[in-house]
């Protein structure tokens, strides 16, 4: 998969060096490059911003550079899934990482300020090859998308194949189904500061854990809701 992410701080995107996705990129599974929007500027100051028409706080970032630099993409590749960073976009969950991680090219813009113009979203909507999905990671204000694009990039490429050392870790897994929270796990030894490993995981009755674990992730969902 192809992973290009447009932002002002194309820096923030290093720790996709280390661990498993460090791995999957010198493995070639991900091809994951960074793009400095101001790279796509036409005056002197580079500027990316300008004030909000109709007033008010803040600034708003020119849909031109953001324009040059997705055409850039489009050059060489012709069919993108295009994501928009915005706490306004529509929420981020595991099935929306499950279908991603079916594309071919994942392109990150990393809005900062108050946003990128509305018509950037707007004309990629109506571009031949482009599907254009506006996403939130969640209720609260980022100062902008590099933060939540590494999140989502984090949640799809460990659905690649080949990612994860273990796929039955991926089956077992929380939101696979959903809102079954996984079961609490433990390991040696046995007794840590006066606290116990639960004695039905020492039985070696599987049928009885199995019981367990699933009455625990149950409870644990009914906690976070
Ligand atoms: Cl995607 N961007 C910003 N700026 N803030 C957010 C967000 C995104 N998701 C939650 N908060």
């Amino acid at each position: 998969m192809k992973v290009t992410a447009i932002s002002v701080f194309p820096e923030y995107f290093s720790p996709l060096e280390l661990s498993l996705i460090g791995k999957a990129r010198t493995q070639s599974l991900i091809d994951f490059r960074s793009i400095n929007l101001r790279d796509y500027t036409a005056d002197n100051h580079h500027s990316v911003d300008g004030t909000p028409y109709g007033g008010g706080a803040g600034m708003v970032m020119m849909a031109e550079p953001w324009g040059k630099a997705i055409d850039s993409i489009l050059e060489k590749d012709e069919e993108i899934d295009l994501i928009i960073l915005s706490p306004a976009g529509s929420k981020f969950n595991q099935r929306r990482a499950e279908q991603l991680s079916r594309a071919s090219h994942l392109v990150f813009a990393c809005g900062r300020y108050e946003g990128i113009d509305a018509r950037v979203g707007d004309y990629y909507r109506g571009v031949k090859g482009v599907r254009v999905h506006e996403i939130s990671i969640g209720d609260y204000v980022l100062n902008g998308g590099e933060v939540a694009a590494l999140v989502i990039i984090e949640a799809v490429s460990r659905l690649i194949p080949g990612v994860i050392g273990n796929p039955a870790s991926l089956d077992e897994e929380s939101h696979n189904e959903v809102g079954a929270l996984e079961y609490p796990t433990f390991t040696k030894p046995a007794k840590w500061r006066d606290l116990d490993v639960p004695e039905v995981l020492l039985s070696g009755n599987h049928g009885q854990i199995k019981k367990w674990r699933q009455e625990e992730a149950k409870r644990r969902s009914n906690l976070s809701q």
